[in-house]
Formats: C-alpha cells, sequence, structure tokens
C-alpha cells in the first residue's frame, strides 16, 4: 500500500455543530495525519469552482448554498491508502443510508439536506491532485 494525500473538508453543518476535533479525531485513529488545515468561508464563485462537475446537477445551487453558508476547514490527510481509508470513513453520501461508525451517519443524522453531511473526501489520486491544490499552496504542504 502506497502512502497518499487526500483532501477532507468538515463542511459548515459539522462546524456549526462544534464536532470539527471530533471528526478530526476519527481520521487520526484511523491512522491519517492532518498534514495541513485551514478556516474559510466560500464565496459562491469559489465552492461553485470546486464542484464545477456538479455544475448541470440539480441539487448545483443547493450545494454551492449550502458551501457557503458557514465557515469549513478544508484538511490534507496523509497516510496508507489515504483516499480510500477516508472514504470509508466517512460513509455514504446520504447520511441517512451511511453505516453506523462513519462519520456521516454519526454527525450529519438526521439530514434533511443532502448537502449538508459533515465531510467531502477526495473520490481518486486525480481529485485528490486538484483538490488538495485547489486550497493548500505548496510551502503549506510540507
Ligand atoms: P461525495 O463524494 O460522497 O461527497 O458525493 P458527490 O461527489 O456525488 O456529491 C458531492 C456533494 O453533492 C455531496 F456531498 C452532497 C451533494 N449531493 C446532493 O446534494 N444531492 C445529490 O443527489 C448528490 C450529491
Amino acid at each position: 500500500m502506497a502512502v497518499e494525500r487526500t483532501l477532507s473538508i468538515i463542511k459548515p453543518d459539522a462546524v456549526k455543530k462544534n464536532v470539527a476535533g471530533q471528526i478530526i479525531s476519527r481520521f487520526e485513529q484511523a491512522g491519517l495525519r492532518v498534514v495541513a488545515i485551514k478556516k474559510v468561508h466560500l464565496t459562491k464563485e469559489v465552492a461553485g469552482e470546486f464542484y464545477a462537475e456538479h455544475k448541470e446537477r440539480p441539487f448545483f445551487g443547493e450545494l454551492v448554498g449550502f458551501m457557503t453558508s458557514g465557515a469549513c476547514y478544508p484538511l490534507v490527510l496523509e497516510g496508507e491508502n489515504a483516499i480510500l481509508k477516508n472514504r470509508e470513513l466517512m460513509g455514504a453520501t446520504n447520511p441517512n443510508k451511511a453505516e453506523a461508525g462513519t462519520i456521516r451517519c454519526d454527525f450529519a443524522m438526521p439530514c434533511a439536506d443532502l448537502s449538508a453531511n459533515a465531510v467531502h473526501g477526495s473520490d481518486s489520486p486525480a481529485s485528490a491532485a486538484r483538490e488538495i491544490g485547489f486550497f493548500f499552496a505548496g510551502e503549506e504542504l510540507l
């Protein structure tokens, strides 16, 4: 297994619930290390650019509205198999369908708005590279 880096975002719903620390603990307990972290309040333009692949989807407006509704914490995680490991820790996109013990089940339930699912996680090496570069400059990743 290779050591990888992946981008996570602790989304505005989780920041508002004050559970960011508990979520970071999940990553650490699973053997992932926080390489970089920052607090940002996304604008509509930046959130729209980050989620550009979903631009034509019916939920795009709601997703951008949610992601700009408060502060969020983008963070870079590093570890063995980090991309898949983070996806497993997150659980299903829809928190109502996420398995018990996953971040989305434990911190985003009950969930009326599917955008409010506590965390984002890169889904491939290519998206991890793009998404890490989207939020962090090289010197922030040493
Ligand atoms: P995920 O990789 O699990 O974050 O899910 P996607 O990349 O497919 O979707 C990105 C975000 O869009 C999700 F976190 C939540 C939102 N979304 C919806 O609001 N409605 C949908 O039907 C699908 C996704």
